[in-house]
């Protein structure tokens, strides 16, 4: 199912002709209505005839987190603000707030890019969607289900938390499509059990699950708790919100609204340009926002572009599920490790519990890190010695997949704080 094919299966040729003529009118916008913007034009000596080819964005200099936050809360709109109908901000997890707008042209282009994606994962007007993202500052919520209204389907607005109300409603409304973050997926799940509510009685079909990074292994996990088909879709709010990709029912990469953002993907180390098909930073810019728009905004997520065709019939480029943040990455004793390696990793040990904490301390000028691992009840309460043979078994598999060793505690069922949103994977006492 498609929701612009016309789009959504364009000809490569079309789409960068697309592209480059929007790419040019938004370089106009910022060089002419964003005094950041212009100065930076300005000292390049940069003229707009000079952008003939979309490789010559590169010459472009990079939009980083920190120039939002300079210019907070309104430096870098490109309309004055009586001509914004909407305001989000994002909080992040370190650091000030950073404020983004939209026109009224950017709710409809937001809205129509989030029905495409939820249209991509199966998601039809028959349906009932039940939308679990927070709804306020955070673009989850709104984003989401103005997509969804968009398709026609009905919407419960139901909003982040109160876990046990959710499936209560999930069970009296009928609902047959979960929006929310994987986590909050896993935490609805384990809330069932103890409710004695058995998944296979629920008029559940799809899960659209976005907002932080997850692991192949945690989409079979909730596919098999949840009985559902699992689509990961991504977004941020620098340059709009969910909507920016998201996979079809192949479920194996994320299609790009290319009409919408030019990605690139950068050696974070040179800013260089990756080869076809490695990992790297995705770097986006927009092409139609009116007014908040981005050139070459650093996201920090690292991922690649999957260059084969997709089955489905989409010629919009894939990319591959974000694998972590460059900012989020560890080093541990030289070695760069990301959550989610350790994620696939106990996943795949029989007995651990899909929650984990990643503990960095330091200890005598050297960093320590511990995975705290939740067992089931009859494990956690089991003799010392079957309790060393797990915990071994999940240490030389850590350090197989990672090159570097770390301890790991097993911890009892429910001990390590569920998130309703965002998980916290990662507490760093190093900065306490
Ligand atoms: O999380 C937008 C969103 C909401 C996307 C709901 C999808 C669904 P921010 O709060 O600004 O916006 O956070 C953006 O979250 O740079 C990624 O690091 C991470 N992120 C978002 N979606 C995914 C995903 C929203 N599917 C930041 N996989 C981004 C991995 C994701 N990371």
């Amino acid at each position: 199912m498609f929701w612009e094919p016309d789009i959504e299966c364009m000809t490569r040729e079309g789409l960068e002709q697309l592209q480059l003529e929007r790419l040019q009118s938004t370089l106009y916008r910022v060089g002419t209505n964003v005094p950041f913007y212009k100065k930076k034009l300005n000292e390049l000596k940069f003229n707009y005839d000079d952008i003939r080819s979309l490789n010559d964005l590169q010459r472009l200099p990079l939009t980083e987190k920190q120039d939002l936050r300079d210019n907070y809360p309104y430096g870098l709109f490109a309309v004055p603000l009586r001509d914004v109908v909407r305001v989000h901000s994002s909080s992040g997890t370190s650091g000030s707030a950073t404020v983004v707008g939209y026109s009224r042209n950017d709710i409809k282009t937001w809205s129509n890019l989030v029905a495409r994606v939820i249209t991509a994962a199966g998601v039809t007007k028959n349906d009932v969607i039940q939308i679990a993202f927070g709804y306020g500052l955070f673009t989850g919520g709104f984003g989401l289900h103005y997509g969804a209204e968009l398709i026609g389907a009905s919407v419960i607005p139901i909003s982040a938390g109160n876990t046990k109300r959710q499936i209560q409603i999930m069970q009296d409304f009928k609902s047959t499509a979960l929006v929310c973050t994987p986590s909050y997926a896993l935490v609805m799940a384990d809330a069932m059990m103890e409710m004695g509510v058995n998944p296979n009685g629920l008029s559940l079909r799809y899960g659209l699950f976005g907002g932080e990074p997850w692991s192949e292994a945690m989409r079979q996990e909730i596919h098999q708790k949840l009985g559902i088909i699992a689509t990961d879709n991504y977004g941020l709010s620098e340059v709009m919100g969910p909507g920016v990709s998201g996979e079809c029912q192949e479920c194996n990469g994320l299609h790009i609204n290319e009409d919408h953002f030019l990605l690139e993907i950068l050696d974070p180390a040179t800013l260089e340009p990756v080869p076809e098909g490695e990992v790297g930073e995705l770097v986006i810019t927009t092409l139609t926002k009116e007014a908040f728009p981005m050139i070459r905004y650093r996201t920090r997520d690292l991922t690649r572009f999957i260059p084969e065709p997709c089955p489905c019939g989409r010629t919009l480029k894939r990319m591959q599920r974000v694998m972590g943040r460059s900012d989020d990455m560890l080093i541990i004793k030289g070695v760069n490790v990301f959550p989610v390696q350790i994620e696939k990793v106990l996943f795949e040990v029989e007995g651990t519990e899909p929650h984990y904490q990643i503990v960095i301390e330091r200890e005598n000028h050297a960093d320590t890190i511990t995975v705290l691992v939740e067992v089931v009840e009859s494990l956690f309460f089991d003799e010392m010695k079957k309790q060393r043979m797990v915990i071994e078994h999940i240490k030389s598999r850590l350090s197989a997949e990672l090159g570097v060793s770390v301890d790991v505690k097993l911890v009892e069922e429910k001990s390590i704080e569920r998130s309703e949103g965002k998980a916290n994977r990662v507490v760093d006492k190093r900065q306490l």
